[in-house]
């Protein structure tokens, strides 16, 4: 392969074709490097090997049940303390009127997050999680990231591991890669004091993987982190995949800083988000799967972002809210048709997934079905 401009990717590709694993010091190497091109190459080469010209997606409806959060990370434009005009907590009543409103539809996957409500009981939980499952007995329920289930934990009384089998014996079976940030002592003592540190999340994906259920992770970037930092966070995720294999998919989440307290904060570059998706590749040799979340890095970004090593789009989504107030210019929602298109054109197959990435037989559709 005689696409490198930077001589210092040499042995990394050579690593890349033998199938060895690239160190600490690869990855510092790939995040200093300006050749784009050359190492998205060699993502793509291991893309390719994995899962060919596959790409993945999901038919998916997002839920958010409270936007009260007493954490107060400086990154988020999302939360809400209690007593501000536009705070709301879902009643059960309405998270089913929400499902009921898009029952016709062939989703998929529910993915369900919210902010740290001290108001909220544990059985409200458990009431939205059986909800779910009455409403759409079929649709996979990945919800709660690591810090929702910390809280639950201390709001329900039991340790982590009684705790989760509770939120499964409800209908839990998978749940999202948020809350991870970056795994840094001193990121989250400048952005997110209030968050459970890089450890407990850690200690609670080790206890969601044990009893069975699958995960995915996520890096915040683009804010105060260094590359050592970036590196750091990507081999702790390696390290715990080694020990549990139970996350699914890698997502790089690209800042957005409008309405936060780090407005100043330029946006991320096309340029770094594909440096990100493409690093991860490399570097996460025992993750299946590197999502481009179109929602943050733009549905054209994304597209590209599928010659450099990411291998899903994620899915439809409808009425993202987490990134869009804090400035997203992305749709809120896609169509299935449309996220086919986009695949299409990228010279890739697209494949319709579950959470488990089983693939969903195509079944001939009306053409005005999306
Ligand atoms: O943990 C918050 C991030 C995460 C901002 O598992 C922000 O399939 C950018 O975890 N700019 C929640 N990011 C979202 C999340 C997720 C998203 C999509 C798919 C999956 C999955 C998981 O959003 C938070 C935080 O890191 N976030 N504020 C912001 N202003
Ligand atoms: Fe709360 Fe999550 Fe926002 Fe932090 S990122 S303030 S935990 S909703």
């Amino acid at each position: 392969m005689e696409f490198l401009t930077d001589r210092r990717l040499i042995d990394i590709q050579k690593k890349v074709i033998d199938g060895d694993r690239l160190d600490a010091g690869d990855g510092q190497t790939l995040y200093q490097s300006n050749d784009i091109i050359g190492i998205g190459h060699l993502a793509d080469y291991v893309r390719r090997k994995r899962h060919g010209e596959k790409a993945f997606f999901v038919y998916n409806q997002h839920l958010n049940y409270t936007n009260v959060c007493v954490n107060h990370c400086r990154f988020c434009a999302y939360s809400r303390r209690k007593e501000e005009q536009d705070a709301f907590t879902l009643s059960i009543e309405d998270a089913a009127g929400m499902l009921l409103k898009r029952i016709n539809e062939p989703i998929r996957e529910i993915h369900m997050v919210g902010g740290i409500n001290p108001k909220l009981p544990f059985k409200y939980y458990l009431d939205l999680l059986n909800t779910i499952k009455r409403i759409r007995p079929n649709v996979t329920i990945k919800a709660f990231t690591a810090v929702e289930i910390d809280h639950l934990a201390g709001i329900a009384g039991l340790p982590l591991k009684e705790t989760i089998e509770k939120l499964k014996e409800a209908g839990l079976e998978m749940i999202p890669g948020g809350g991870a940030e970056v795994m840094s002592k001193r990121v989250r003592s400048k952005l997110f004091p209030g968050k459970i540190s890089h450890e407990r999340w850690l200690e609670v994906m080790t206890k969601i993987h044990k009893a069975g259920l699958t995960s995915n992770a996520t890096m915040l970037y683009g804010h105060i982190e260094t590359i050592k930092e970036r590196v750091r966070h990507l081999m702790r995720l390696r390290s715990l995949q080694d020990s549990t294999g139970g996350f699914t998919a890698f997502i790089p989440l690209a800042f957005h800083s409008k309405n936060t307290t780090m407005s100043d904060f330029p946006a991320t570059t096309a340029f770094d988000d594909l440096k990100n998706i493409a690093v991860a590749r490399l570097m996460l040799d025992n993750f299946e799967h590197i999502k481009a979340y179109w929602v943050m890095i733009g549905e054209k970004l994304a597209q590209t972002a599928l010659a450099f090593g990411a291998d899903d789009l994620d899915g439809t989504i409808i009425e993202e809210k987490i990134t869009h107030m804090a400035g997203a210019t992305s749709s809120k929602g896609l169509t299935r048709q449309k996220i086919r298109d986009m695949i299409q054109s990228a010279g890739f197959e697209p494949v319709e997934r579950d959470s488990f990435y089983n693939i969903v037989k195509q079944v001939d559709r009306p053409k005005t079905e999306d």
